[in-house]
């Protein structure tokens, strides 16, 4: 025991070094770059995140565990190295966990450090300050959970978490630390020695040269070809590579939400705008980071059309592979790997796609966006959509840097279309749950990790899920933005319950000014009721970087139930009243 050793070791010599618990967990995680904590502090680890500070980590204070922990999911997405999280036991715990278990279904790299009750205690069910069985409790939302017990494992505990976070199919791990271990003794140099700097975290993996060779007779053999670009693709961070093969490849794309930048919206093989028909009349679908989940309709149905699709896939995780549809080429590896073995192979001559599906899938983008274009350019009072969502556009392509923050439901679906992306990674929004109250904490750790200005887009519903924490973007000076996009409820402000006086579920206080939550703090706040009051408003907080929020006063009766997804509903089989 770690305990009992470093108390022999301190009677038998005074000038004996001592470490503990506390120093060997910072130790740890700075030996592993770590530079950014997430938390909500509390009993046990007020002291350590006081610690943490005093040593250089910075310590990003939240008002929800919540909010923390899809900080460091995104950021573990932004930067390939697992985001962290810490939390108190029990509650806090509980708190962070969802954001654990979005992490692993987003396949982004996390650590949620929760500190527990003590095992004797919780074991029998005694009843301890803020007593659960955590570990058990969070097996079954993440990719892998650890317990150190002893201050001597804490090196090897850490450079496990870490590993798995981020190897193979990136994912949420969990990291019990009960309380004791915080304070536990032992020889500092022994406890030196007994830290693991992770080498090679994310090894590469490298595709089979026959699977590559198998994909681009398929690829070759195709007469309406598409490449889809899945938010894995953006986070290898293999942007060159992508580009030039896609380039090279001369294939219409399609970016998933988050994969929108890689190669930018406006490219001219962008097929963004003409999604429902190239998904419809392709004949061979390459997928790189993206999985034919609910998102892209399974990879069958009407979605997909009538023509017969053979798939090839690109993924890290080989049971990704015939999930929902045959794959009749996988390439399992890491994209840059793999992409990089599509270009060898390629060689220098590769002949592009028959004109007419390029000139088809080219004439039904520009018609769409032809009809699309007089819409966003709409003055109207009160604003819609399309009103508000012409402007912010503009903003982004004057500011391409920026990091696009989005959720909600018309607010999301409408902006993903209309809002063009430049740049890798500058598109964050729901992922693959749609998840809701992902807002503040994605744009404060979007702006810590990168310092680049943020603008978040927040339906008045999705805003309010992490409300709060405009505090704690007024309390660092974070440079973001918020627009509320303020039609006076979940998908529309003008439902009426007809059977009390009780308002309908999915309306709020009508005239909500959401823009005095952010004066509260010291912050920058705006009514904006027209398009051109968006517009300054947007430009002048994107100048200052001052903590903004723009209460966007939308038409109630804009917007329409769950957006582009109503169809999946369920419908009451007896007739409505
Ligand atoms: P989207 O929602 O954009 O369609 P998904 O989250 O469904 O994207 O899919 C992302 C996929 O990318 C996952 O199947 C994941 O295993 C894969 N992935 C993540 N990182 C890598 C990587 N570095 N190399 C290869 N595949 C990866
Ligand atoms: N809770 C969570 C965690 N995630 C969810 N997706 C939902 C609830 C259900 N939900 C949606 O799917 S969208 C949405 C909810 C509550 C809010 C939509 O309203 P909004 O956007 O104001 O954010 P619009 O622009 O009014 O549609
Ligand atoms: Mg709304």
């Amino acid at each position: 025991m770690a305990e009992g050793t470093a108390k022999n070791q301190n009677t038998g010599a005074d000038t004996q070094e001592l470490t503990d618990g506390f120093h060997l967990i910072i130790d740890a995680l700075k030996l592993n770059d770590v530079k950014t904590i997430y938390a909500v502090p509390g009993i046990p680890i007020t002291d350590f995140l006081r610690m943490s500070q005093a040593e250089g980590i910075r310590v990003l204070s939240f008002r929800h565990e919540q909010n923390a922990g899809y900080a460091a999911a995104i950021a573990g997405f932004l930067t390939k190295k697992p985001g962290i999280c810490l939390t108190v036991s029990a509650p806090g715990f509980l708190n962070g966990l969802t954001a654990l278990a979005h992490a692993t279904t987003n396949c982004y790299p996390m650590i949620l450090i929760s500190g527990s009750s003590e095992r004797e205690v919780v074991d029998l069910q005694q009843g301890d300050y803020e007593e659960m069985d955590q570990l058990a409790v969070a097996k079954t939302m993440c990719k892998a959970a650890y317990r150190v017990l002893h201050a001597a494992d804490i090196g090897i505990g850490i450079a496990r978490a870490i590993r798995s976070a981020v190897s193979g199919r990136p994912g949420g791990v969990y990291l019990d630390l009960p309380a004791k271990l915080f304070g536990q003794v032992m020889n500092a140099e022994a406890g030196k020695k007994s830290l693991v700097k992770v080498i090679d975290a994310a090894p590469a993996q490298i595709p089979a040269p026959d699977a590559i060779k198998r994909a681009l007779d398929v690829l070759k053999g195709a007469k309406r070809p598409l490449i889809i670009l899945g938010k894995g693709a953006a986070y290898a961070q293999a942007d060159d590579a992508i580009r030039n093969f896609v380039e090279k490849s001369g294939i219409p794309f399609l970016p998933m939400s988050m994969a929108k930048g890689l190669l930018p919206d406006t490219h001219p093989q962008c097929a963004g705008a003409a999604r429902s028909t190239v998904l419809k009349d392709s004949d061979v679908v390459m997928m790189i980071g993206a999985r034919l989940n609910w998102l892209l309709s399974h990879g069958k149905g009407k979605t997909w059309g009538e023509t017969p699709k053979k798939f090839i896939q690109i993924d890290i995780e080989p049971k990704e592979m015939d999930s929902n549809v045959e794959i009749v080429a996988p390439v399992v590896g890491d994209i840059g790997s793999c992409i990089d073995a599509f270009l060898g192979a390629m060689g220098s001559k590769w002949d592009a796609p028959p004109a007419e599906w390029t000139n088809a899938v080219k004439a039904k983008r520009e018609e769409n966006v032809a009809k699309m274009a007089p819409r966003l350019m709409n003055n109207n009072v009160p604003m819609d959509y399309h009103g508000a969502l012409g402007v912010l556009r503009t903003i982004i392509k004057e500011r391409p840097d920026a990091i696009l923050v989005n959720e909600g439901a018309n607010t999301l679906d409408l902006a993903r279309g209309i809002i063009d992306i430049y740049k890798p990674r500058k598109r964050l929004d729901v992922g693959t749950w749609g998840i809701m109250g992902i807002g503040m904490g994605q744009a404060i750790a979007a702006a810590v990790e990168t310092g680049k200005p943020v603008l978040a887009v927040e339906g008045d519903s999705a805003f309010g899920f992490s409300g709060m924490e405009v505090e704690t973007i007024c309390r660092y000076n974070l440079p973001i933005c918020i627009v509320i996009f303020n039609n006076d409820g979940i998908y529309r402000g003008t439902d009426v319950n007809k059977a009390s006086a009780d308002p309908a579920t999915t309306v709020f206080v009508k005239g909500a000014r959401y823009d005095k939550m952010m004066e509260a703090f010291g912050g920058v706040g705006v009514n904006a009721t027209s398009p051109d009051d968006l517009k300054r408003a947007v430009n002048a907080a994107m100048d200052s970087g001052k903590p903004t929020l723009i209460n966007a006063v939308l038409d109630p009766a804009a917007g329409s139930e769950s957006g582009r997804i109503g169809n999946l509903n369920p419908q009451s089989a007896l007739k409505k009243k």
